[in-house]
């Protein structure tokens, strides 16, 4: 055993058992509005003003406040008039809905949807599939059909889908030179966030999103700008209907949703439609190829199995998968960040 390991204090498992618990101040905190409140007044309040502003127990909030604290999510200080709460930086950054880097909606996924599935997950691990039938009552043969069951839902996923691209999109899509294709599908593109850093980052490229109707609908009124002319929509469902030719598609987090089979079905679809010269940008987080790490991504892995068909891959997984489908010249470029990319050309 390395002198670093004490079986006496083990603290990693201590660690790791209260881990749900910091998710949960975090997303607590953000759902009764403390990091918007903190940022909007300006100036530190005390635990009973923010109370009264958001309408909560002054003992809950005291509690909640001094977690976040800990967690340096907020700042005090120990003034006269007692203790005053700030948000620090990285909050008013990521915490605030506000913010253009806002994680606010993603965290409200997690919070109220991920969660509840997660509830699930030994049986998710008995069954090998996920767990809409236990934690919604409802049935689990299409899971985009159960992801999308209500309006809200489906809005809740596309603005926290929304909230990670303003984070990782402009690293994805600077992972390769795309110049050269000018014409771009985004397949499963959702609110389109991406989309727009595309359409930012190469100024020469029109990128049409398509995707269920419900969701294209949803995406040209709550997300993306009509005066926005680089971007425009193709409403179909991918497996099921044709889809038009390109210079190349893009599928974010599109593979990890589905098998083997569905996603070999899919890039075989995407191979035939794609113009001679073209190619597929896959956008997806990248097991290491012993599946030894990154946590993030086992853990990502774990939440395909609870919510949808899918799992996280290998980058040797994916290009076989390109591969088969008659892709070749498969590039692989790890960010370092949560999402990787990898071509494909035809
Ligand atoms: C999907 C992405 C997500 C399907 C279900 C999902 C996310 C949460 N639930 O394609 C957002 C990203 N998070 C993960 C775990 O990939």
């Amino acid at each position: 055993m390395s002198s670093t390991e004490d079986l006496d204090y083990p603290q990693i498992i201590l660690q790791y058992s209260s881990g749900f618990l910091v998710s949960k101040v975090m997303f607590t905190a953000c759902e009764l509005g403390v990091f918007d409140l903190l940022l909007e007044s300006g100036e530190p309040l005390s635990s009973d003003a923010i109370a009264v502003r958001l309408g909560t127990s002054t003992t809950g909030m005291e509690r909640l406040l001094d977690a976040c604290v800990g967690l340096k999510l907020l700042r005090v200080e120990l003034t006269q008039e007692g203790a005053l709460y700030r948000n620090t930086e990285i909050s008013n950054i990521y915490l605030t809905k506000s913010s253009p880097k806002s994680q606010y909606h993603i965290m409200m996924y997690y919070s109220n949807t991920v969660y509840l599935c997660w509830h699930y997950l030994a049986d998710a691990v008995r069954e090998g599939r996920n767990q809409y039938e236990r934690a919604f009552g409802i049935s689990s043969k299409d899971p985009f059909g159960a992801m999308y069951r209500s309006e809200e839902e489906m809005l809740k996923f596309m603005a926290g889908q929304n909230s990670i691209w303003s984070i990782c999109g402009r690293d994805v899509l600077a992972a390769f030179d795309l110049s050269p294709f000018s014409q771009i599908y985004d397949l499963g593109g959702g609110g389109g966030a991406l989309a727009q850093e595309c359409v930012s980052l190469y100024p020469n490229s029109t990128v049409t999103i398509y995707d269920l109707s419900e969701v294209v609908q949803m995406a040209k009124e709550q997300f993306v700008p009509p005066e926005e002319h680089r971007i425009a929509f193709h409403e179909g469902d991918f497996f099921n209907d044709s889809i038009p030719e390109a210079e190349l598609y893009i599928l974010s987090k599109i593979l990890h949703d589905w098998d083997d089979d569905k996603c070999r079905q899919l890039l075989a679809k995407v191979y035939k439609a794609c113009k001679p010269g073209g190619g597929v940008l896959l956008v997806e987080s990248l097991l290491n190829e012993d599946k030894s790490g990154p946590l993030e991504t086992q853990l990502y892995s774990m939440n395909m199995l609870v919510q949808t068909e899918g799992k996280e891959r290998t980058a040797t997984e994916y290009s076989k998968l390109l591969e088969a489908a008659g892709f070749g010249d498969v590039q692989v470029k790890r960010t370092g960040k949560l999402y990787d990319a990898v071509l494909g050309k035809k």
